[in-house]
C-alpha cells in the first residue's frame, strides 16, 4: 500500500456555515472535492503523528463513500487510530461522547442535519475538537483559509475496510477499530437520568411515541427507550434509518414532523411525543394536543433540573443563543446563575462549557444540550423530559402552564422564507441596517422601539470577536423581532425572521401564539419590507 500524493485545484466555495460545509451531492461527487476539504482540515488542525480520530455520520447518502475516503486520507496523513460508527453511523451527539470518552485528537462529523438526503440532496461535513465540541470560528476560518491555496492532498492507495462489523483493522499503518455506535452513547444516558424511574412511568400507563424521521436515532431510540426502558415497541415509530430519510425532510417541527403530528393531536393520542432531526441532535416535544417550543422547553429544563439525576447539584450556569426567547433568563434570574446570550450555532458554546460557566445550553432551532457531551442532543432532551415527568406525576401540559403562570409567558414564533435570490435577502438585511438611525424612540401601536443593532459577540473565555450575527430590533417592552441569514441552506438564500413578545398576565397565556403575536408580525413586515424586496407573501415554515 502507497501514500499518493494528488495534484489538486483549489475551490473557491468550502466557507464553513453555522454546522460545517453543506453542499449539494453532486457537489461533494466532483472530482477531488471532499478529498480537499478533508486535506485543508488535516493541514489546519495541527494535529501531532499518531493522533487517533473519531469518524461517523448520519447514514444519508454519500456516507459510506465519503467514510472510506476518509479513512484513506487519515491514514496517509499520519494518524495512528480511527474510532468509526458501525457501518459508518454515529449521531452527532453520540460523536461527541465517542470523542470525550476515548479522548481522541478530535473527530469528522459527515450530515447536513435536518436538510433531505438522497443523490441530488444535501450531504455535509465538519469537523469537532477534541472536547467533542463543533470546531470554534478560529479553526473553521483557518479550514477555509487553507482550502482556498490547496495544491495537493495525500491519499492511501488501498481496498475499502469492512465496517459493517464491529472488531479492528489496519489500513496502511494506522488501526480502524469499528465500534458500536449506540453503546457508549446509552450507557452516557443512564449516567444522567433515573432510568428505574422512567421504567415505572412507563410501566404505569404512560404513553409515549418517538419519531426517528428514518433518521440516525432510530436505533438509539429502540435501544434506550425500548430495550432498556421497556416501553412498547410501538413506540419507536419511523427508526429505520434510510439514505433518503424516506423522502422527506428529517427536521422535527410541527411542519416536517407530520406523522407524529396527527398521532398526537389524534383522539388517541399518547401522553408524551418527540421526535429528533437527521443526525439525531434536535428534539421537539409535545405532550397529548400541546406541542412545546424549543424556547420553553430549555427554560423547563432548567427550572426542573435539580429533579433529575444528573443535574440534582444545580446548575452552573446558562447559555442560549441570540435568537432563542428569554424565557430561560428570567429562569436564571430565579435561580441567581448567569445567562450567556451567544451567536447561533453550538460551537459558540464549547468554550462556556470548558471553562465550567454552563451546564445547560439551547437554541430555538429544536437544540438543547448540556455539558455531557459538546453538541445539542436530541433523546438526552426527551430523556430529560421524562425525568422530569416521572418525579412530577403531571402531564406535560400542566407542567409548561405551571411554569407560565410563575414565570409569565414568551410568545414566540419564526418565519423562514427558504430559497430567496441572494439578492432580494441582502436586500433586506440591508435596508434594515439603513434603518438603524431612524428606529430608535418609533412607536408602532403599543410598541416602541428602543434599540436596533447588528448582535455581535466577544467570546468570555478566548476574547474573540463574532460579528454580523443578526439584526436585533429591541422594545422598550422586551419584546424582539430579530432577522438574520441562515448559515446552513444549500440553495439561494433563507432569511429567517424571529419573533417575541413576553406576557405576564397568566389570563392571557391560554391565546395561540400567532394570535398573540399578530401585531409583532405586522410591525416586523413593515419594518423589513421584506414582501415588497422578496416578492414573496408568506413564508415557508413558521415554527
Ligand atoms: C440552523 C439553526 C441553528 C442551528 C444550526 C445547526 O442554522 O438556526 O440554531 O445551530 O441550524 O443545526 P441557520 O444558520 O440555518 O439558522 V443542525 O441540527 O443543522 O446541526
Ligand atoms: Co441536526
Amino acid at each position: 500500500m502507497s501514500i499518493r500524493t494528488v495534484a489538486t485545484q483549489p475551490f473557491s466555495d468550502q466557507k464553513p456555515g453555522t454546522s460545517g460545509l453543506r453542499k449539494k451531492v453532486p457537489v461533494f461527487q466532483q472530482q477531488n472535492y471532499l478529498e480537499n476539504f478533508v486535506q485543508s482540515i488535516f493541514d489546519s488542525i495541527a494535529a501531532p503523528k499518531g493522533a487517533s480520530l473519531v469518524l461517523g455520520g448520519d447514514g444519508r447518502f454519500y456516507n459510506r463513500e465519503a467514510i472510506q475516503i476518509i479513512l484513506k486520507m487519515a491514514a496517509a496523513n499520519g494518524f495512528s487510530e480511527v474510532l468509526v460508527g458501525r457501518s459508518g453511523i454515529l449521531s452527532t451527539p453520540a460523536a461527541s461522547c465517542v470523542i470525550r470518552k476515548y479522548k481522541t485528537y478530535g473527530g469528522i462529523i459527515l450530515s447536513a442535519s435536518h436538510n433531505p438526503g438522497g443523490p441530488k440532496e444535501d450531504f455535509g461535513i465538519k469537523y469537532n475538537s477534541s472536547n467533542g465540541g463543533p470546531a470554534t470560528e478560529t479553526v473553521t476560518e483557518a479550514i477555509y483559509a487553507k482550502s482556498k491555496t490547496l495544491s495537493s492532498y495525500r491519499i492511501l492507495d488501498a481496498a475499502d475496510v469492512a465496517l459493517d462489523k464491529p472488531g479492528e483493522t489496519t489500513l496502511g499503518g494506522m488501526k480502524v477499530k469499528v465500534i458500536d455506535p449506540v453503546s457508549d452513547y446509552a450507557e452516557l444516558m443512564e449516567s444522567l437520568f433515573d432510568f428505574a424511574a422512567i421504567r415505572a412511568l412507563l410501566k404505569g400507563g404512560f404513553k409515549i411515541r418517538f419519531d426517528a424521521m428514518h433518521a440516525v436515532n432510530g436505533p438509539y431510540a429502540k435501544e434506550i427507550l425500548v430495550t432498556r426502558l421497556g416501553a412498547p415497541v410501538d413506540s419507536v415509530m419511523n427508526a429505520v434509518p434510510l439514505e433518503d430519510f424516506g423522502g422527506g425532510h428529517p427536521d422535527p417541527n410541527l411542519t416536517y414532523a407530520h406523522d407524529l403530528v396527527e398521532i398526537m393531536y389524534g383522539a388517541e393520542a399518547p401522553d408524551f411525543g418527540a421526535a429528533s432531526d437527521g443526525d439525531g441532535d434536535r428534539n421537539m416535544i409535545l405532550g397529548k394536543r400541546f406541542f412545546v417550543t424549543p424556547s420553553d422547553s430549555l427554560a423547563l429544563l432548567a427550572a426542573n433540573a435539580t429533579l433529575v439525576t444528573g443535574y440534582r447539584q444545580g446548575l452552573a450556569g446558562i447559555a442560549r443563543s441570540m435568537p432563542t426567547s428569554a424565557a430561560v433568563d428570567r429562569v436564571a434570574k430565579s435561580l441567581n446563575i448567569r445567562c450567556f446570550e451567544t451567536p447561533t450555532g453550538w460551537k459558540f458554546f464549547g468554550n462556556l462549557m470548558d471553562a465550567g460557566k454552563v451546564t445547560l445550553c439551547g437554541e430555538e432551532s429544536f437544540g438543547t444540550g448540556s455539558s455531557h457531551v459538546r453538541e445539542k442532543d436530541g433523546l438526552w432532551a426527551v430523556l430529560f423530559w421524562l425525568n422530569i415527568v416521572a418525579v412530577r406525576k403531571q402531564s406535560v401540559e400542566t407542567i409548561v402552564r405551571e411554569h407560565w403562570a410563575k414565570f409569565g409567558r414568551n410568545f414566540y414564533s419564526r418565519y423562514d422564507y427558504e430559497g430567496l435570490p441572494t439578492d432580494a435577502a441582502n436586500s433586506v438585511m440591508q435596508h434594515l441596517h439603513e434603518s438603524f438611525a431612524a428606529l430608535p424612540g418609533k412607536a408602532f401601536g403599543k410598541y416602541t422601539v428602543k434599540t436596533c443593532d447588528d448582535f455581535s459577540y466577544i467570546d468570555p473565555v478566548d476574547g474573540s470577536l463574532s460579528k454580523g450575527q443578526g439584526v436585533r430590533i429591541l422594545f422598550s417592552d422586551g419584546s424582539r423581532i430579530i432577522f438574520r441569514l441562515s448559515g446552513t441552506g444549500t440553495e439561494g438564500a433563507t432569511l429567517r425572521m424571529y419573533l417575541e413578545a413576553f406576557e405576564a398576565d397568566a389570563s392571557r397565556h391560554h391565546q395561540d401564539a400567532q394570535e398573540a403575536l399578530k401585531e409583532l408580525i405586522q410591525i416586523a413586515l413593515r419594518i423589513s419590507e421584506l414582501q415588497t424586496r422578496t416578492g414573496r407573501e408568506q413564508p415557508t415554515v413558521i415554527t
